[in-house]
């Protein structure tokens, strides 16, 4: 009976063996597995960030052959890059003017609140449905001293009494998300605007061949839609030549100063989406092509998707 119950235990004791060889193989295999595809999704990702920021190094190779004394849509820079296949993936990207709309740190200029910008930022809110008393307190948010610009305004001493508790940059905008920390601005008022609006590292002047209607009416006292989409549809036949054709073309009694406005660009956005086997990565750039010289990247930045 002993000797039954031995080789009974044995045999149990021989399939456990072999079946915990047999867990701890498969387990190794898929560990293997997995191991060899976090390796490929590296290299993926490693390939598609190189393509996505290429194609951005494209598009400026692009605006560097573009002629600067007129920007519009109908030029090459503007145009969609299709999906093109790229080392085993596809990249496809575009570029925006950014000078087609309302750069938000033009509202304080060497340290000094522009009034003439209040004026165009308050027209573009009104026309938003947005209630222009924030104005202030983004001024405030840029302005160099501590002083609360009445009514609105906001200083460190409003922030601070947040929790948490926080200071006014006192500087220019860095990106137009930093809106969600200025007093009276909320996500609603930011999604409104944010089609409309940017940040640029300098005062710059609204590029008239590119601004949507709604920054044209924001630009010129007076101008209806009606007007901004006249202009529009003119502009997409034969882009504004300089500033004289847009003025001559602007309806009697309507006015755009003349300091505001341009029909060339200096700043431009570029987006790319790169894939590569199972990754895909988006990438944006501001870019500057200054009057002279070569295109530069100011900032690049990965989207998380
Ligand atoms: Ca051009
Ligand atoms: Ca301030």
């Amino acid at each position: 009976m002993n000797t039954c119950r031995e080789q009974g235990a044995a045999i149990i004791t021989a399939m456990l063996v072999v079946a915990l060889a047999a867990t701890a193989a498969s387990f190794m295999m898929w560990q293997n597995h997995l191991w060899l595809r976090q390796v490929e999704n590296l290299d993926h990702q490693a390939q598609a960030r190189w393509i996505a920021r290429t194609a951005i190094q494209w598009g400026a190779a692009i605006l560097n052959d573009d002629s600067r004394d007129v920007d519009h849509e109908r030029e090459k820079w503007a145009s969609n890059l299709p999906p093109l296949p790229a080392e085993g993936g596809e990249v496809t990207g575009f570029i925006r003017d950014a000078q087609g709309l309302i750069n938000l740190n033009n509202l304080v200029r060497n340290g000094k609140h522009s009034q003439s910008d209040v004026v165009i930022l308050t027209r573009l809110m009104i026309a938003l449905e947005i209630n222009p008393g924030s104005i202030n307190a983004l001024l405030d948010w840029m302005d160099a001293d501590n002083e609360v610009s009445y009514p609105g305004g906001a200083e460190d001493i409003q922030y601070l009494a947040l929790e948490p508790p926080y200071r006014a940059a006192n500087r220019a905008l860095e990106d137009v998300s930093e809106l969600y920390r200025v007093q009276g601005f909320n996500r609603e008022t930011i999604l409104k605007l944010q089609p409309y609006v940017t940040a640029l590292p300098a005062a710059t002047t609204i590029n008239v061949n590119t601004a949507p209607a709604e920054v044209l009416m924001a630009l010129c006292s007076g101008l209806q839609l009606a007007d901004a989409t006249t202009l529009i549809k003119r502009r997409n036949s034969q882009a504004f030549k300089d500033k004289a054709e847009f003025q001559k073309l602007l309806p009697q009694g309507v006015q755009a100063r003349d300091e505001d406005y341009n029909v060339s660009s200096q700043f431009f956005n570029a987006s790319a989406i790169s894939r590569n086997g199972r990754v895909q990565v988006a990438y944006q750039a501001l870019l500057e092509r200054p009057a002279q010289g070569k295109t530069i990247t100011l900032w690049l930045k990965q989207i998380e998707e």
